[in-house]
């Protein structure tokens, strides 16, 4: 039977041809055992997903509580986290550009991450596991009869899958799904999992099945485990690791200088690659001469939300803060629609945009000009942004980092309308 070839194959460590997949054009035929670690050879693989709808900076925000689980599972045994490819993501509509199978290294530096856990490309995962093969995949969801009354309990089930799985067998018993674009992954086992906790509630589990059969392990829908720490050191440690692209950085830095009249030097801000090294006292940072604004619109605007400003609210309160501030340039990531945008630009002439061309666009695609986005408003003197947008809080987190005056961070606009407009959570940065 063809799965039990597979295990066999693994078993041996990848080191041979898979009869009954040898015709198809993903299998390495030149399996590099030889050439895999001691190391690499006994580590397991933690592979993960999100559900589709979410966005690209709640993703973010998984990653941290896999790399916390990660971490608890690395005490007992060899494990490394395979980075799942991006790609597909509701928000990236760019049009014909190509925008599934993307790597991390395309938008984080694989370094920096590399500081915090062992981290490897899909790609990577596939050539030295021998084939796309994914042992056991479980599907992660909440209890069907919810939280009952009584004290929170961490918890964790095998339960009969809520939802009808995302994955179906072929002719060959193996689970075919989305796999991030990887047409030809397959999974060998399928089976859901109810939870209720942070990531660690899982780790028992996953520690107790017999590596060998179950060397690589994928949980999907992976948003439901919660922080562990939310805003503890081991936060701050990976949310730290989580340094840009240096490309990207580069291109964020040459705008500022360029049009924003900002570089680190005249900024006060520090210069450290490593992010180990990087400790700041808060406030000592000064921040570019410009005003940053990150206005979320699209999907915040239809809903009609109260803690959401019409534009010429928006600006309105951008040129308070321009005055107030003594600032003469005003710098704003948006994802407005063109006719949007064509308001604002009408309403605040002066402001400054990054605009990529269609080839910085193909290059960068939408994950990476999002990045420039934040990078830029992250250097900013003074930053505003939307109610409870994820794209704002990262903004929040590396203004942190960088060591800016807090209160020249966690600003928020609020609704024409809205009373009592509370403003964002300052969340200091655990060393
Ligand atoms: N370039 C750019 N893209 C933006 C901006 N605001 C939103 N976007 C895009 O819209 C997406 C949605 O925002 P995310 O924060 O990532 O998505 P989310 O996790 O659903 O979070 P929310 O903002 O809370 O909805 C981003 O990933 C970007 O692709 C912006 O200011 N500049
Ligand atoms: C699939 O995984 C489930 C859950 O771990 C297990 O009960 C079942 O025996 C597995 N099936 C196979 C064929 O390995
Ligand atoms: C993985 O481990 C589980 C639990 O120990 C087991 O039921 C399952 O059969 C294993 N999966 C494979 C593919 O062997
Ligand atoms: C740029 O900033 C420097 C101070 O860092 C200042 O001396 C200079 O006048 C500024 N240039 C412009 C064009 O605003």
């Amino acid at each position: 039977m063809a799965a039990l070839g597979v295990v066999c194959v693994l078993l041996g460590a990848a080191a041979g041809p898979f009869a009954s997949a040898s015709s198809e054009e993903f299998w390495v035929s030149q399996s590099p055992a030889h050439l895999v670690s001691d190391r690499a050879r006994f580590r397991r693989y933690l592979l993960y997903d999100v559900n589709p709808p979410e966005g690209f900076n709640l993703r973010r925000d998984v990653y941290i509580r896999m790399a916390s689980l990660l971490k608890i599972l690395m005490k007992s045994e060899e494990w490394v986290m395979v980075l799942p490819p991006w790609g597909r993501l509701y928000h990236w509509q760019s049009p014909d550009i190509h925008q599934v199978r993307i790597p991390w290294s395309d938008f984080f530096d694989l370094e920096s991450l590399n500081k915090n856990i062992p981290v490897m490309e899909y790609e990577d995962f596939i050539a030295e596991n021998g084939g796309p093969f994914i042992d056991q995949i479980y599907v992660l969801q909440s209890y069907a009869e919810g939280w009952k009354e009584g004290p929170w309990e961490e918890k964790v089930d095998e339960r009969p899958c809520l939802d009808p799985p995302l994955y179906s067998q072929d002719k060959h018993e193996y689970y075919r799904g989305w796999f991030w674009g990887y047409e030809e992954t397959r999974g060998l086992n399928v089976s859901c999992l109810s939870v209720q906790g942070s990531a660690s509630v899982i780790a028992p589990m996953l520690l107790k099945n017999t590596p060998a059969r179950n060397r690589s392990v994928m949980l999907d829908r992976a948003e439901n485990l919660l922080h562990d720490h939310y805003g503890g050191k081991e936060y701050w440690d990976t949310r730290r690791s989580m340094v840009f692209a240096r490309h990207l950085r580069a291109v964020g830095d040459e705008f500022r200088s360029k049009y924003l009249n900002s570089t680190n030097e005249a900024d006060r801000i520090p210069d450290e690659e490593d992010w180990t090294k990087l400790k700041v006292e808060l406030g000592s940072s000064l921040g570019g001469p410009y005003l940053a604004v990150h206005l979320r619109r699209k999907d915040f605007i239809w809903g009609h939300r109260e803690d959401v400003p019409s534009l010429e609210g928006a600006v309105k309160k951008i040129r308070s803060l321009m005055k107030t501030h003594g600032l003469d340039k005003v710098f704003v990531a948006t994802d407005a629609v063109r006719k949007e945008y064509e308001e604002l630009k009408r309403l605040l002439p002066e402001m400054v945009r990054f605009e990529p061309t269609w080839e910085e666009l193909e290059l960068y695609k939408d994950g990476g000009v999002a990045i420039i986005d934040q990078w830029v408003c992250a250097h900013a003197r003074f930053f505003i942004g939307t109610s409870v947008s994820t794209f704002s809080f990262r903004i929040h987190e590396e203004r942190e980092i960088l060591g800016l005056d807090p209160k020249t961070t966690y600003n928020r606009f609020c609704g024409d309308l809205e009373r009592a407009c509370e403003q964002p959570t300052h969340w200091k940065v655990v060393y």
